[in-house]
Order: structure tokens, then sequence, then C-alpha cells
């Protein structure tokens, strides 16, 4: 197609996509809506052709942000309704294997959704199969860029063969450790840092119970909070439970033989081992290594009108307020509006894009690597659950007035950025009440005292 396409809102663009994950399928389908021509390049191998490895399943939160990008594809019903499972609260479990547990929602009974991530991203792949616009290439490395020129280099990782492309725009939707990105950094100007946090995460799996069903209540997200070290599990549609162990590396590496591992789960996680059973227990935990965490910021995602990142590419997050998805799919929403704003003229939508994202996307950053620190004890310390007392009341009292931060990040498309203010606001606000509660008494103490 013709890169002529300034200010011309009928012309068709040639879309290349970089990364067929998560944010990469769905951004296919948003812009295939449009009519514009999108060919998604993937390195791994289609994941619909892939039969389930060793019958593990990652899943992952779905909130109202991730929803509302669903929706405008048409696929909302379908992921929700059909296969996610509802998480009403969060259930958590003490030392002793006692449990009790915390709506996200008690006033509207909004919930999150665990989903499967092979199925949502093979059904963004399948959907994208009715749109005769759009062209999927798998085993497709990238390997070099010329984002100026919109032009790629892949490699075919089962042929190794070299495919060359140009095209009008391209999306790097390549995940934390983009390709695209790399590219972008030879620009001037160009930011960019990478932290990585001193814990790993290792998948465990509860499986279903004797009689096929869950071995825990399932519309919770199960949190064993212990310190310097958590762990959480989501539900899964087979009724089995994905547990993701946090630690820091150096704890990782001190379990090292079956005795010692056997030993920490009896102290931190008794009641898990007869759930996740001792031999599969040592099974998983030795049969994969952790994995790392890390965030990313960089700005700006684009370069001229020729290329864009989004989704973890331009803002990895650490899992800690379960929103990287999410953040990733808004996105997509956020970018489709801007295309119908300006009309598909690409330099005005890159660089507003670029302009008003990085401050929610920085937010979102923060918040999450607050909470890493925060969460790990927190819920379980009496501060932290007056503040939430306090929240929930006034939220019950004035719900338009007075929205606490964790219901405006999971339940609301506020920007991020604006849900960070509304929190620093609500701090003072509370810090004047109760001095001014304080000062109150005092004054009326010493008057009675006349
Ligand atoms: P990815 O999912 O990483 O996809 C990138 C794709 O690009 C991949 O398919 C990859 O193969 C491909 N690719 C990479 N390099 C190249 C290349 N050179 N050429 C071609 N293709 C390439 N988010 C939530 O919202 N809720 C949660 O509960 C949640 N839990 C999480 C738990 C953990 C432990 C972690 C680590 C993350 C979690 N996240 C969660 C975040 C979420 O996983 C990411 O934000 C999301 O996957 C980002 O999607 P993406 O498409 O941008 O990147
Ligand atoms: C981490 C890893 C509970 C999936 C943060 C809550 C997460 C998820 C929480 C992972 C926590 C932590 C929130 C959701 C969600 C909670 C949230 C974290 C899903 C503040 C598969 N977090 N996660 N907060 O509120 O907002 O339940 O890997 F343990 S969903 Cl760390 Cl809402």
């Amino acid at each position: 197609m013709t890169s002529m396409q300034n200010g011309q809102s009928k012309k068709k663009l040639d879309i290349a996509i970089v990364g067929g994950g998560l944010v990469g399928s769905l951004e296919a389908l948003y812009l295939a809506k449009r009519g514009h021509h999108v060919s998604i390049y993937e390195y791994r191998e289609d994941i619909r052709q892939t039969p389930l490895v060793r019958g593990r399943s990652i899943n992952l939160a779905l909130s109202v942000r991730g929803r509302r990008a669903l929706k405008d594809v048409g696929l909302e019903q379908k992921m929700i309704f059909e296969h996610g499972i509802p998480m009403t609260g969060r259930m958590i479990h003490r030392l002793d294997g006692s449990t009790y547990s915390i709506p996200y929602d008690s006033r509207t009974n909004q919930c999150i959704y665990s989903v499967g991530r092979n199925y949502l991203n093979g059904l963004l792949l399948q959907e994208s199969e009715s749109y005769d616009n759009v062209e999927r290439y798998f085993n497709h490395k990238l390997s070099e860029a010329n984002l100026e020129k919109g032009s790629l280099t892949f490699i075919k990782t089962d042929t190794k063969e070299t495919v060359k492309v140009t095209a009008d725009l391209v999306v790097g939707a390549d995940g934390a450790f983009s390709a695209v990105r790399r590219a972008m950094m030879k620009q001037p100007l160009f930011d960019f840092s990478q932290k990585y946090i001193e814990h790993g995460y290792l998948e465990l799996c509860i499986p279903a119970g004797e009689d096929d069903g869950f071995q825990m209540p399932p519309n919770y997200l199960h949190i064993w909070p212990r310190g310097n070290f958590m762990m959480i599990a989501l539900p899964n549609q087979d009724c089995s439970w994905t547990v993701t162990l946090f630690m820091p590396f150096v704890n990782f590496k001190k379990l090292d033989t079956e005795g010692k591992l056997l030993d920490f789960f009896e102290t931190y996680f008794p009641d898990s081992i007869p759930l996740i059973g001792k031999k599969k227990l040592i099974e998983d935990f030795f049969g994969g290594s952790p994995s790392s965490l890390v965030a990313i910021k960089c700005r700006p995602y684009h370069v001229k009108d020729k290329a864009l990142l989004i989704g973890d590419a331009a803002h990895a997050v650490v899992p800690f307020y379960g929103q990287g998805m999410n953040a990733g799919f808004e996105d997509c929403t956020l970018l489709d509006q801007l295309f119908q704003k300006h009309h598909d003229n690409l330099v005005d939508i890159l660089e507003e894009f670029s302009e008003t994202r990085w401050e929610d996307t920085f937010a979102i950053s923060d918040l999450a690597m607050y909470n890493y620190i925060e969460m790990r004890d927190l819920v379980t310390r009496p501060s932290y659950r007056l503040r939430k007392m306090f929240d929930d009341f006034l939220f019950w009292l004035m719900p338009n007035f007075w929205v606490p931060l964790y219901n405006s990040v999971t339940f609301t498309t506020m920007p991020y950025s604006q849900c960070v203010k509304n929190r620093k606001w609500q701090n003072k606000m509370l810090l004047f009440c109760v001095t001014s509660a304080a000062v109150l008494a005092i004054t009326l103490y010493f008057r009675g005292l006349q």
C-alpha cells in the first residue's frame, strides 16, 4: 500500500504488528475493525496448535480496563461468562491454615476474573481469522528494524530464512524485552529505565480434587502473605489452581534439597501441602526455575509516523497490582479513540499517544512497585485494615465522592495518574479530619476541666 497516508482518512494503512501475544493480537483486531491491513509477526509457534504443556495453565486477573477493551472487539461476554472464573474477593491464609476473606467490592459486588493466558491469546488470534485483512506469521523473530523507514527483518525460526518487509506503521507489541524498543533506543531523546526486583516467582499447581472439583473455595484470589515472601493462587477452568510463589532469589537458592523444601512449606504454607501433594510439590518446584520480574519505563513511545510501542514493550510493570495486561489492553482502547479523533492521521495519533499515555503508565508502574513492598505483609497489619475500613465506609457513604485507590484502579477506567492524585487528596483529607477531631476532643476536654 502507499505511504502517502497523511491526512487522507480513506486511505487504508499497511500495519505490521511485532508480537502476537495478548496485546498484539488484540491491537490487530482493533486495527482490522478500522479496515487497515494488518500483519502479525510472532516469534513463537501458533499457540492454538500447541497442546497444553504438562497440563499446566497460567492465568491472569482480568479487571474493568481489560474487559472494556475486549468488549470493543466483541469478545467480553465470551471471555468472561464462558471462560472466566469470577473472583469476588481475596481469601487470606494465615500461618495456622485458618482463612478469612476480604471482598473486592462489598457495595456493588463487582469482581475480577481469572482467565487462562493461552486461552485468551488463542481466542484473540482465532477472532482475527474472521477478518480477511489480517495475516498471521508465526515462527517469525524480529532481528533488525529500521523504524524511520518502517522496514523489518525477520528470521524464520524453523527454516532460518530471512524475511524482509516494510509497512506504513510498525507496532511493537513484543513484550518486556522488545526488539522494536531496542531499535528505538537509537533515537535521540529516547528515555529508558529498567528495574529488576530482588524477588523471583515460581509457578506451582494445586490439581483438581478427587471429586473433580476445586480443593479450595473457587471464587477467590487466595493469598498467603508471609512478610518477605508470599504465595497467591488463581482458579483455572479445569478446577485446578495456578499457585505463584514470590520470594527473593537468594531464598530460592537456599531451598536446594527436597527436605529443605518440605520443611519450608511445613513452616510457612502448611495448609497448601496436602492440596498440592508432596510428590507434585517437589516435581513442580525442582522442575522449574524461578523467573525474574522487571519494571520498564520509557518514552516517547513512537518514531515519527512510523513506529509505536504498546503493552509490556512500552511499560512492563511488576505484577503486584494485577494490571499489566489490563494496562496493555487499555493502550489499544485509547489508541482506537485517537484513530477516531484524528481520522487515521498517524502523525497526530502517535504524538498524542506518546504525549498523554506515559503519565498513566508511570503511575501504575509506581503503584505496582509500591505494592510489591507493602502487600507482602500489609494485608495482615491492623493499620492497613483500619484504613481500609475508613475507605470502605466513606465509599459506602459517598460512592461518587470517595472512591478508594484500589477500587479506582480495578473497577474504573479513570486514568491511573488520576487514581494516584485522588489518593493523595484523600490522604490529606483523612489527616485533616483526624487532626481536627483530635483538636476538638482536646479543646472540649480542657473546657470540661474549667
Ligand atoms: P507478552 O505477553 O510478553 O507478548 C509478547 C509477544 O511478543 C510474545 O508472544 C513473544 O513471543 C513475542 N515476541 C517477543 N520478541 C519477539 C521478536 N523479536 N519477534 C517477534 N515476536 C516477539 N497482568 C494482568 O493484567 N493481570 C494479572 O493477573 C497479571 N499477572 C501476572 C503475573 C506474572 C507472574 C507476570 C510476570 C505478569 C502478570 N501480568 C498480569 C502482566 C501480563 O502478563 C503482561 O502485562 C502481558 O502479558 C503483556 O502482554 P504483551 O502482549 O504486551 O506482552
Ligand atoms: C500477582 C501475581 C492481592 C496475579 C495485589 C491483591 C497478582 C495477580 C492485590 C499474579 C495481591 C496483590 C490485585 C487485583 C491482583 C488483591 C490488586 C496480583 C493478580 C492490590 C498470576 N492484584 N493480582 N491488589 O487486591 O489490586 O487481591 O500472578 F496478592 S488482582 Cl500482590 Cl484486583
